[in-house]
């Protein structure tokens, strides 16, 4: 495929791009989406851990930063053994987090301030303690194909029974596991607690559809469903399982990189669900009216599958399917690198579908301010927000919180945790997060200068960025992104990333971000006169100044800026 020129795709719209005004974009195509990791957003009795009355309390400060929608990580009853990942019952809130009531009160708040509520579906497998798989194990009727079960095979060397096949699961080890009562091994592509689902069963289909339901009807606005490519795996007309190659990745043949997961993930059928997904939610707005309910699908696959997951115009699937690219940079990453991130998304999806979403973070990834460096926590938050589609934000991103740094001990190790710790509100104890004694995890000490309600008060502070460009981004130049030429982006320099919005009529805005650590002088970018709306920490700028991009405009190391033309 040709690699797309940026001045190509300002062409490619000019000439085939029909002249959507923003009046033709639905709510989740230029939404602030914000991730709130339930245990660690807000406590309201206490225990340390964040619960549902916690986040109803603090919806305020989602309209207040301008969040169109937030997605919940799963807060469905589970044993915890993967922070709820591991749902147990899919049709009611775990004791930790509250009750059906506390979330019924939650939706009322979140309706009346305006803000969408997602949650995460977590479709792949549940609990072992879910009494679906208790069922399956006595063979139940109706339950007895409800999960992958196989005899496995007999080793003709050593006359004993073995997996069905060398997969490995995604935490490492082997994804096959015996079960004695029942005297067959179970399929697991996570923990050994997560059995998978059988979803070629239509069983299985009609009960998640069944789940869908009951919280649709409950009032949410949609759903992000988890670990989407894992969803089905190969198995042969003759009932066995086929072998992964070995990928060459990894030494360690216990290890998930060892394989090249050819058969375990994204199979052919997941597309089809997709669409069998969207189509009910599709079928639910229109008997109940409101707002499109949509699919925010993750998948750490590559662009051209995701853009199968999306659909076409016959098969809609997934609104969106979650775009890690800008995940993947790293505190050497050039202005170049963020375009190739950005080009690969574009080339494909854009180009295709017209649609993009950014992610810069998420529970299962160390912040941005580690991977990155602090001082690029506004450089991102600027970039995801300034590029057309939706943003998707970690709880905390905006207020440049970091990872902390937990030591493991024994079998509650858990690498993950760092990303996790309790969000900081204010400067006084526990930041206000919880008023126990002790949070489940440690409050960052940092807290006491990156926290809410300092931040508010700090002209240049990540918050205020944050919220500044949220309020761009809901105006007319960046919402008309489907008009021809509504936007371009390039690497000036090796470290100066330019993105271009307009609705070419009476605005442009210049955003100009320097990822380097060198002062850039640009000569000559235009020939108009601009004025800055937008300054970070370290920009010698103040909003209101001009500067006539025909002669020159130096930027500052670890400078973005945002500049308006207007006729
Ligand atoms: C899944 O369910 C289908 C339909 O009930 C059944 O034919 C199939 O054998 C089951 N698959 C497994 C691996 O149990
Ligand atoms: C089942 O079919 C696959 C693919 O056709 C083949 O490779 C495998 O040897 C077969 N297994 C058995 C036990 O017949
Ligand atoms: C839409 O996708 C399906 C496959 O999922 C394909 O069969 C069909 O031809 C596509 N339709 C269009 C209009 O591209
Ligand atoms: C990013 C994300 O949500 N990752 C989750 C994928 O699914 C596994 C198993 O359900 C979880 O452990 C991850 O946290
Ligand atoms: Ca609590
Ligand atoms: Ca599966």
């Amino acid at each position: 495929m040709p690699k797309w020129t940026h001045l190509g795709l300002v062409a490619f719209l000019l000439l085939s791009a029909a002249t959507a005004g923003a009046a033709d974009i639905d709510w989740w195509e230029n939404a602030a989406l914000y991730q709130i990791y339930p245990r660690s957003f807000q406590d309201s009795d206490g225990d340390g851990i964040g619960d549902l009355k916690g986040i109803t309390s603090r919806l305020g400060y989602l309209k207040e930063i301008g969040i169109t929608a937030t997605w919940l990580s799963p807060i469905f009853t589970s044993p915890m053994s993967d922070f709820g990942y591991d749902i147990s019952n899919f049709y009611d809130i775990d004791p930790i987090f509250g009750t059906l009531s506390d979330f019924d009160a939650l939706i009322v708040e979140a309706k009346s301030l305006g803000v969408k509520i997602i949650l995460d579906f977590v479709p792949n497998h549940s609990s072992d303690e879910n009494e679906w798989f208790e069922k399956s194990v006595n063979r139940e009727e109706g339950y007895d194909d409800f999960y992958v079960w196989d005899d496995g095979k007999l080793n003709e060397v050593t006359g004993e029974r073995e997996a069905p096949s060398n997969w490995i699961s995604v935490f490492g080890g082997p994804m096959w596991t015996w079960n004695e009562k029942r005297q067959q091994y179970f399929l697991h592509q996570f923990q050994v607690k997560q059995p998978d689902l059988n979803f070629t069963n239509p069983m299985v289909r009609e009960h998640m559809l069944d789940v869908l339901k009951f919280w649709l009807d409950r009032g949410v606005d949609g759903f992000r469903i988890d670990a989407v490519p894992h969803i089905y795996e190969k198995r042969e007309a003759n009932g066995s399982y086929p072998d992964e190659p070995i990928s060459g990745w990894s030494n360690n043949p216990e290890a998930y990189d060892y394989h090249d997961h050819i058969y375990t993930k994204d199979q052919p059928a997941t597309v089809d669900l997709m669409y069998e997904w969207r189509a009910y939610l599709d079928a639910y707005q229109a008997e109940n009216g409101g707002d499109s309910r949509v699919l925010l699908a993750e998948a750490y696959s590559s662009v051209e599958t995701l853009s199968a997951y999306f659909g076409n115009s016959t098969n809609l699937g997934t609104q969106l399917p979650m775009n890690f690219q800008l995940m993947y940079l790293d505190g050497y990453s050039t202005a170049r690198d963020v375009v190739g991130s950005i080009d690969y998304w574009m080339n494909t999806m854009w180009r295709d579908h017209q649609t993009a979403n950014w992610v810069i973070g998420n529970h299962d990834t160390i912040r941005v301010a580690d991977r990155m460096g602090a001082h690029k926590v506004d450089l991102l938050n600027v970039i995801v927000n300034a590029l057309p589609g939706a943003s998707v934000t970690y709880y905390g991103e905006e207020i440049g919180m970091s990872n902390v740094e937990i030591a493991c001990t024994g079998d509650s190790c858990e690498d993950r945790d760092g990303e996790r710790t309790p969000m900081q509100w204010t400067p006084g104890q526990n930041a206000d997060f919880s008023s126990g004694e002790t949070t489940w995890l440690p409050v960052n000490p940092d807290y006491v200068r990156y926290n809410v309600q300092t931040e508010r008060g700090v002209a240049r502070s990540s918050l205020n960025i944050f919220k500044r460009l949220q309020a761009l981004k809901s105006s007319s130049a960046f919402l008309s992104f489907k008009e021809e030429g509504g936007f371009s982006y390039e690497a000036v320099t090796e470290q100066v990333l330019q993105i271009i919005r307009t609705n070419k009529i009476s605005e442009e805005y210049r955003i100009l971000v320097n990822m380097g650590n060198n002062m850039e002088i640009l000569d000559g970018l235009d020939s108009k006169t601009y004025e800055y709306v937008l300054v970070t920490a370290y920009s010698p700028r103040y909003p209101g100044n001009t500067v006539n991009l025909k002669e020159r405009i130096i930027l500052m190391p670890y400078e973005a800026v945002v500049l308006r033309w207007h006729a």
